[in-house]
């Protein structure tokens, strides 16, 4: 049986980085996991074929058994246009992921078969009863996967060298019980892992396709923090033994700053930036959102203690918390620039379907329109502590703030003088990136608006005086400024439309 799988592509998004991936000769910053993840889980008498929209165009005559579908909440109308195109065409269609997951009414009837939560289990059983004739319309794992028994995934069907970073996966499940989270929905609380051999498999299958970066796409990496850090040493070893040619980093929690050997042990296994969901500076709005793990201490203290071990934060922030009032804009901001956080997720808090704030907010009465599923551009919540318009107004003024060339270069800059941002893997400047550096001069210094080259050649100016060997930090700070900066103008414009209408008093906003 020939089987394609799809990821749609990315919408303009604070991640997506459409905009320098031309200067570092990428097409996409991350592979959907879930492509690799499924081709793994396929025994080898089907013929797979991986397609993501990011990196290629789909070609919907392809011949195709069976087309399975992926993506999240953002990716709805795509998805759907995706799925009604083979529809049209004949073929047979299922859909997974996030979206499937947390909306299956959305999709039900639309397509042939309904996958909903994890598919360790469920994708071989439709296999198993596609061959023989008889499928369910729907399939739900009766048990969470143990991940230990995981295949590898397949990483070869690919095109790897189309993107910046490769995704591999430790764990999934996190022990804690924010409001707002839909992983908790979606793979439990109970964090399970992988072994250190199956990750070692998977660490030595992306470095022979060529990978230098990865990305350990865990919620919680440390949400098991004895396996994690079991996991590290072994890294460490690995590392050690290959001459460090890789550079990881994942998502954890904040008390992650509370463990000094777990600390060092990141850095020991070259893993070197962390995004962390913060969420809020206010302790009353992180309490309502029972996200009690980040009032252990002073999270800008806490974020500090990770920056000094050599560890880059980028954090998940949200506005919009019942405790959250029109005075909450000014303190995110003052937080990020004290915390030298230089990239910061700051979204508004948005309910998505069958979490628990989901369920609280509807019984309120307070969900205005359904879930878009990007935070930065619309929220579905009506807040507490002030107006829909007021949260709009103050959170597109945050933005701009955040991402000002001079606020952005004093977070970088402090980030680069407090951090041990330099060692690790020190490969010698080869062919490839000496192009992204001429590539780098051209768009932010010489071919930059003046603000923008100013504010490049003094972060790197600074940082050749202060501290050299974070150049290679410096330059990636300053090219990501552009993306965030251009993003920023990009989505004001549209948070304006939202904004026009609020002030209209349109109810579909
Ligand atoms: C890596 C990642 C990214 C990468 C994207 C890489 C890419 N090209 O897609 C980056 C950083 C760019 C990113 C961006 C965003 N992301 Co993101 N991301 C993740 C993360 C951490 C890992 C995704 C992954 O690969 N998982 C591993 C795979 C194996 O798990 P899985 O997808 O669930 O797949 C399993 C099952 O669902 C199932 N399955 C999945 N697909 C299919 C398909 C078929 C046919 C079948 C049978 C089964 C099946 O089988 C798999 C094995 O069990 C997840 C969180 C997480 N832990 O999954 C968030 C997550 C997916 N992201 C999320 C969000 C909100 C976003 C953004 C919208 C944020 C933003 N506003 O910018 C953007 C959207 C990008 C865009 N504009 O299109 C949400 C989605 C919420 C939702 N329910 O829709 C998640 C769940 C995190 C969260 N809780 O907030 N993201
Ligand atoms: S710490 Fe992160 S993954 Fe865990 S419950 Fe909270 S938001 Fe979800």
């Amino acid at each position: 049986m020939k089987i394609l799988l799809i990821a749609p592509r990315n919408l303009e998004s604070f991640w997506a980085c459409d905009r320098i991936l031309p200067s570092l000769g990428k097409r996409c910053i991350y592979p959907n996991l879930s492509l690799p993840t499924l081709a793994g889980l396929t025994p080898p008498e089907h013929e797979v074929v991986l397609c993501d929209e990011n990196v290629e165009a789909i070609d919907f005559d392809a011949a195709a058994d069976v087309v399975g579908v992926t993506g999240y909440i953002v990716h709805r109308q795509r998805i759907l246009e995706i799925v009604a195109a083979f529809r049209r065409r004949g073929r047979f269609v299922v859909a997974g992921g996030p979206f499937a997951s947390l909306c299956p009414e959305e999709l039900r009837g639309l397509v042939d078969v309904l996958f909903v939560d994890e598919a360790e289990t469920t994708w071989p059983q439709f296999l198993r009863d596609h061959a023989a004739g008889a499928w369910q319309a729907e399939y739900r794992p009766a048990a969470k996967t143990d991940m230990t028994t995981a295949p590898l995934p397949r990483f070869d069907p690919l095109r790897v060298d189309a993107y910046q970073t490769m995704t591999i996966q430790f764990g999934r499940g996190c022990p804690f019980t924010c409001e707002f989270c839909d992983i908790i929905v979606m793979y439990g609380r109970v964090p399970r892992t992988k072994t250190v051999a199956q990750m070692l498999a998977e660490v030595e299958a992306v470095q022979r396709l060529g990978a230098t970066t990865v990305f350990l796409v865990d919620d919680n990496f440390i949400g098991n923090k004895r396996e994690a850090k079991g996991l590290l040493r072994a890294l460490a070893d690995w590392q050690a033994a290959h001459g460090t040619p890789l550079e990881f980093m994942t998502e954890a929690s904040l008390n992650l700053a509370q463990d000094a050997e777990l600390l060092a042990l990141m850095r020991a296994a070259n893993l070197r930036s962390v995004f962390i969901g913060i969420e809020s500076p206010r302790a009353a709005s992180l309490r309502e959102t029972k996200k009690v793990q980040n009032l252990r201490e002073d999270p800008a203290a806490a974020v500090h203690r990770i920056q000094a071990a050599g560890i880059e934060v980028m954090a998940g922030m949200i506005v919009g918390f019942d405790n959250d009032d029109a005075s909450i804009f000014d303190e995110h901001f003052a937080f990020i620039q004290a915390a030298r956080i230089p990239v910061s997720m700051t979204g508004m808090l948005n309910a998505l379907p069958r979490t628990p704030l989901h369920a609280r907010l509807a019984a309120a009465g307070r969900l205005a329109v359904a879930c878009a599923g990007d935070q930065f551009e619309l929220t579905n919540i009506v807040p507490a502590g002030m107006s829909r318009l007021e949260l709009f107004e103050g959170y597109r003024r945050l933005l701009l703030r955040l991402y000002d060339a001079r606020h952005y270069s004093a977070r970088a800059l402090a980030l680069i003088r407090a951090c041990d941002a330099g060692g690790g893997a020190s490969a010698p400047l080869g062919r490839r990136e000496l192009a992204i550096v001429a590539r780098f001069l051209w768009r932010c210094v010489l071919a930059a608006p003046p603000r923008r080259a100013w504010m490049t050649v003094r972060l790197l100016a600074a940082t050749a005086w202060q501290r050299q060997a974070a150049l290679r930090t410096a330059m990636t700070l300053a090219l990501l400024h552009k993306h965030f900066a251009e993003y920023v103008d990009d989505l004001c414009a549209r948070l304006d439309v939202h904004i026009a209408a609020l002030r209209r008093a349109d109810p579909n906003v």
